[in-house]
């Protein structure tokens, strides 16, 4: 790690330290030391090299009510594949740092750990961020879920292997992913409970995020405007104006020496 880095991280812990509400956002850089694909790589590359089938299609086409529309066994079967790929994975020392920051502010309650997530691989919850315990808000669904596209019913039956789009018992619709596509609105609750730890936060932490897919990366402009301090983990730092501290690392390798 070179001398820049070092010193924004000692600016940062320092930061971490002092600060009373934090709010922190993640998305897919910080599973992608599992080994799960972000979503912008996936697109450049067509998910993974090797992986024929998919690697002709377009994940942002695929993420969105139009394209379930259009195709919606296509759709059915790019998830289970995913859900194949991502059934092994294991949170990595991001994940768990976090969590372990979460249980450490509410025993101590000293500090309050906000996690909103834009993943829907459920890592965070697998590391320990217990949406029971901890205040911990998946805006963008979870991909181990599903629900009927017309009536909303939740479906709670095991689909391993399903290739076939499963029809909803109650309405006779179609049974897809809870997760929010392109063009879907995220949940009320969900999206108000977010809005709110970034308004009332004094330091905001955005971890492994493009911040190009909004609402979500809109939060951090929300918490700037109420004077929090921003700071951005990311290998490839965004363009982002608001940002005050840069740790240009893999989430994986910093969170850990910042989070004691
Ligand atoms: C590392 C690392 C390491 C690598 N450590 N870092 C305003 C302006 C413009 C457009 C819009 C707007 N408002 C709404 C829109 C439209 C649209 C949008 O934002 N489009 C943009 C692309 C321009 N938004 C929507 O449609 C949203 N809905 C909405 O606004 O509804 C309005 C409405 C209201 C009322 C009624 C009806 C409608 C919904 C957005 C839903 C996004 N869903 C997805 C798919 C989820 C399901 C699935 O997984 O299949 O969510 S899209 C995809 O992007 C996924 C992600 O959560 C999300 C964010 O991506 P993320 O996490 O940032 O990943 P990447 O790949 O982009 O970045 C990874 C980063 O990690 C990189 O920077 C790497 O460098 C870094 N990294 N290794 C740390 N080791
Ligand atoms: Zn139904």
């Amino acid at each position: 790690m070179d001398k820049a880095t070092e010193q924004t991280l000692k600016e940062v812990k320092q930061l971490i330290q002092k600060a009373k509400r934090i709010c922190i956002l993640t998305g897919a850089g910080v599973s992608a030391e599992s080994g799960i694909s972000t979503f912008r790589e996936a697109q450049q590359k067509g998910n993974e090299p090797g992986k024929g089938l998919w690697s002709q299609y377009d994940p942002q086409q695929l993420a969105s009510i139009e394209g379930f529309l259009k195709d919606p066994e296509m759709v059915w079967q790019w998830y289970q594949w995913r859900r194949e790929v991502n059934q092994d994975k294991e949170p990595n020392p991001a994940h768990t740092a976090i969590a372990h920051w979460q249980k450490q502010a509410k025993e101590s309650g000293k500090q309050k750990v906000t996690l909103i997530t834009q993943n829907v691989d459920g890592l965070h919850q697998k590391a320990g961020s217990d949406p029971q315990v901890y205040e911990v808000i998946d805006i963008h669904g979870n991909i181990w879920q599903n629900h009927c596209l017309q009536c909303r019913e939740q479906h709670l039956e095991d689909v391993t292997g399903l290739q076939q789009v499963p029809e909803c018992q109650v309405c006779g619709g179609q049974v897809r992913p809870s997760v929010v596509w392109f063009g879907e609105a995220l949940d009320e609750k969900k999206w108000q409970d977010g809005e709110t730890a970034a308004y009332c936060c004094d330091l905001f932490l955005s971890i492994g995020t493009s911040s190009q897919v909004y609402p979500a990366a809109g939060l951090m402009m929300l918490a700037k405007s109420q004077g929090a301090k921003i700071v951005e983990i990311n290998p490839e730092p965004t363009q982002s104006l608001v940002v005050d501290y840069q740790v240009i690392a893999k989430a994986g390798k910093v969170l850990p020496k910042l989070i004691d």
